[in-house]
């Protein structure tokens, strides 16, 4: 009997050490926090990722540079990766808040287009890894708008009062407003900034919304004309509605870069680096860039593209189209006449 109690108090700690390692072992399983913008990523391949490496991904998505800065300056969460634009990029390395990558780690970067090295955001390519590229311009609908769309100015035209879309996103937006007046829009100077501030109130009656993501389902159910986008969406919108083109308007508009990179304060840089180098395996990338049609700046994910988006001229312009685009500029302090003049456009009646 005694013998049978010993065999079976064995047993139960068997059990209960069996248990603790597996417990063990499953909580102890990596996680990679990863913040990226809305629907801009295929999530198979995170899927893919985690099966492959045995890592979970927590994924979290934001709408606009701005409001991903707040939340990391927060310090709520600790993101290990994170895709921002570069004027962000900038930005995040002047408050030495991006750690500096390992390129050991990420050795499918040699795929990356010489084009896309050197740039003034990051210009020793310290920080970041280019993970999409484009324009900014006007997506309209050909059975909507009868007038040549071709410049910023058909925004303004009462003709299409509710039938404008406006980005709701600062840069952007001001941004519009300062190269339809002919100013830069990277202007930090006060006189530009008022003016372009006052077109966009006088603009305010004929906009419908102030949107970001939204503007997909908007445009492609024609709830509206004309909506200012970024290429990859236009790509997006117009493979679901056949009615609608893009153009970059001939004032200039911008040209950005979206660039992967690792916060400081991440808790697990090699496995983030591991997660920017998946990302960039030529397979990997193109299917990626199948789904979220912006452009590549992966030379090799690029040939494995279909023909009809690799040569689309509106994710890949023509020299003459980008030689219209500026890229934006980290203004340092002076961002805050931007954020002050956005507030007071949103305000606006
Ligand atoms: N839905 C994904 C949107 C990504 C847009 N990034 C472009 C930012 C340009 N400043």
């Amino acid at each position: 009997m005694k013998r049978c109690l010993r065999l079976l108090l064995c047993a139960v700690m068997v059990t209960v050490l069996v248990a603790g390692f597996t417990g063990c072992s499953k909580s102890d399983k990596e996680t990679l926090n990863v913040y990226n913008w809305g629907d801009y990523i295929d999530m198979s391949i995170i899927s893919d990722f985690e099966k492959e490496y045995d890592i979970t991904v927590n994924y979290e998505m934001y709408e606009t540079n701005e409001s991903m800065y707040q939340k990391l300056k927060s310090g709520g969460i600790s993101y290990d990766v994170i895709i921002p634009s570069d004027y962000m990029i900038n930005k995040l390395i002047n408050e030495d808040m991006l750690s500096k990558l390992d390129f050991n780690n990420i050795p499918n970067y040699k795929y990356i287009s010489e084009d896309f090295k050197g740039l003034n955001y990051d210009p020793n390519n310290e920080y970041s890894v280019p993970y999409t590229w484009g324009t900014v311009g006007i997506l309209y609908n050909k059975t909507i708008v009868d007038d040549k769309v071709d410049s910023w100015d058909i925004l303004w035209n009462d003709k299409y009062k509710k039938q404008i879309i406006m980005q709701d996103s600062q840069r952007e937006t001001i941004g519009v407003a300062l190269q339809r007046l002919g100013y830069s829009l990277n202007t930090n100077k006060v006189e530009e900034l008022e003016e372009a501030k006052q077109s966009l109130i006088e603009q305010k009656p004929l906009v419908l919304a102030y949107v970001v993501d939204e503007v997909k389902d908007k445009m492609i159910n024609e709830e509206a004309g004309l909506a200012v986008v970024w290429a990859g969406d236009a790509m997006q919108i117009i493979a679901e509605n056949e009615n609608l083109d893009y153009v970059v308007p001939k004032e200039g508009s911008n040209f950005f870069v979206d660039a992967i990179a690792i916060p400081k304060a991440a808790k697990n840089k090699k496995s983030a680096e591991l997660f920017i180098d998946y990302l960039n395996r030529p397979e990997v990338a193109a299917k990626n860039i199948e789904y979220i049609m912006y452009s590549t700046p992966n030379t090799e994910a690029k040939k494995l593209l279909p023909e009809e988006v690799s040569t689309s001229p509106i994710a890949y312009p023509t020299s003459e189209v980008l030689a219209k685009c500026d890229i934006y500029l980290d203004l340092g302090d002076k961002i805050t006449l931007y954020d002050r003049i956005w507030t007071e456009i949103k305000a606006a009646k």
